[in-house]
């Protein structure tokens, strides 16, 4: 190990569900005390990296620059969170654009990075470390099986658009999907359009990566790592998972009175927790199934809901919690408009249940803290993360599909009730899959002596 610290370079993807997990991996790597490090960031994605930069100011520095212009993007958006997953391709091939900006800051910078760790969405900066002369880290905010997917579906996507149901042989289990229940990215693949085969090819990238590190643990996804382990050939893989067990807060939260409101219910595991990620913005007659079906279940809930941001969805009725509901549920369950501290809710002992998107963040989220979850996944990964809950780990049950979908206010409201009454068997695997998560992050678990060699390597 060599005496002066390691400098390395982190470049997250602008979008809540890979911006913190890759800022968790950097706390890990910041507590080592033997690196410093840049994170490449825009103006507006700053405030998710404030209290990172507060817990560490000697050891993680930004270089910020300003977001590059698309016309497909409105010139105020920086951050997925702020248009939801359309603009995927239009954000990658913008923030494509800060390649010459890194190059000339990398050149004349007196100690520059030795080592670039970024998001699997910035596929293109495996070309830009290699310009650098450094090693590149692609980090995977997904899980394994998700993963062991994509990187079949990138091969051939056209391929993938035009089947029904698609049997993935080479895959541990030998998993089928229906056509739309792969990660939605294929369906916006158009060949020969330019911004298409910009993004096909960065994913492509990915593979000449030095190293991979992915956001799961063997108890978990232990058979799909041995997957893409035999993909990825001899690089070097890194299962660090689960991330963010232990997050240093996001400035955005502000949840002390859903905390509150939790603390005064007596019974452990009796709360369900109702989230559907960062970017889904529901529609009114989808709110109104949920609004009905929560009142039917009985059970006592919050719901996280996303606002909308602008005239037109405000207009339709995007988000739009029915009038009164709070009072016809009689203090039972509370509404949260705006972001809460969803790890701090999960982790509260009066949670017992998750009704989520299966967004993969949300999924080790819940698996952390031991609570059961009903799961509606909608697109991105969502389905391949609620295959692995329900039919690989039971930790889950499927409560609706699609992001069109409306479901049976009646049915959902008997499924909630069912679950989160006594002890089902979804809770008590979940109870189980805890145990093992925190096996895995504990001193000599899995997890850190993966860890432990990411940074043993980064130091070399
Ligand atoms: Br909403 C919300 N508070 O209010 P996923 C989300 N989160 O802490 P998504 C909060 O955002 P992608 C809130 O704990 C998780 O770490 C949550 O990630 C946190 O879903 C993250 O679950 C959300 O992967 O992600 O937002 O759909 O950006 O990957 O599409």
């Amino acid at each position: 190990m060599s005496n002066s610290k390691t400098h390395i370079f982190i470049f997250p993807y602008p979008a809540q569900g890979h911006m913190l997990p890759l800022l968790d991996l950097t706390h890990q790597l910041a507590l080592q005390s033997t690196f410093t490090i840049t994170i490449i960031v825009t103006p507006k994605n700053l405030p998710i990296l404030t209290p990172l930069l507060s817990t560490h100011p000697n050891t993680i520095k930004t270089l910020i620059f300003p977001f590059p212009s698309h016309p497909k993007i409105p010139s105020d958006v920086e951050n997925l969170r702020e248009i939801g997953n359309p603009g995927n391709y239009p954000f990658i091939n913008a923030l494509s654009n800060l390649q010459n900006p890194i190059i000339q800051w990398f050149n004349i910078h007196h100690n520059p990075p030795v080592a670039l760790i970024s998001d699997f969405f910035l596929g293109w900066t495996q070309q830009l470390a290699t310009q650098l002369n450094i090693p590149r880290i692609a980090f995977y905010s997904s899980g394994a099986f998700l993963t062991a997917v994509i990187n079949r579906c990138w091969r051939n996507p056209l391929f993938f658009q035009s089947q029904e149901v698609v049997e993935f042989n080479e895959i541990h289990g030998t998993p089928s999907f229906k056509r739309d229940h792969l990660p939605s990215l294929f369906r916006r693949y158009v060949e020969s359009d330019p911004e298409s085969e910009f993004v096909k090819e960065s994913f492509i990238s990915n593979d000449e990566s030095w190293g991979f590190v992915i956001n799961t643990f063997s108890a978990l996804e232990g058979g799909y790592l041995d997957n893409i382990e035999g993909q990825f050939g001899n690089r070097r893989l890194f299962a660090v998972g689960p991330l963010g067990y232990d997050r240093v807060g996001s400035d955005l939260e502000d949840g002390s009175d859903v905390l509150r409101w939790l603390d005064r219910w007596d019974e452990d595991g009796s709360v369900l927790y109702v989230c559907f990620g960062s970017q889904k913005l529901m529609r009114r007659d989808q709110m109104e199934a949920l609004a009905f079906g929560l009142e039917r279940s009985g059970i006592r809930f919050v719901w996280v809901v996303k606002v909308p941001s602008t005239v037109e969805q405000i207009e339709e009725g995007y988000g739009l919690v029915p009038e009164g509901f709070e009072d016809w549920v009689s203090g039972r369950g509370i509404v949260v408009k705006g972001w809460v501290p969803q790890i701090a809710i999960l982790g509260h002992r009066v949670v017992g249940g998750f009704l989520s998107h299966c967004g993969w963040n949300s999924v080790l989220e819940a698996v952390v803290a031991g609570v059961g979850i009903l799961g509606w996944p909608m697109e991105a990964d969502q389905f391949v993360n609620a295959k692995l809950l329900v039919e690989d780990m039971g930790v889950a049950v499927r409560v609706c599909e699609g992001m069109d979908t409306v479901p049976d206010p009646n049915k959902l409201g008997r499924v909630i009730s069912s679950i989160m009454s006594g002890d089902s068997p979804q809770k008590k695997r979940a109870k189980l899959m805890k145990e093992e998560a925190l096996r895995a992050v504990s001193k000599d678990g899995v997890s850190s002596k993966e860890l432990n060699e990411l940074v043993h390597a980064l130091q070399q």
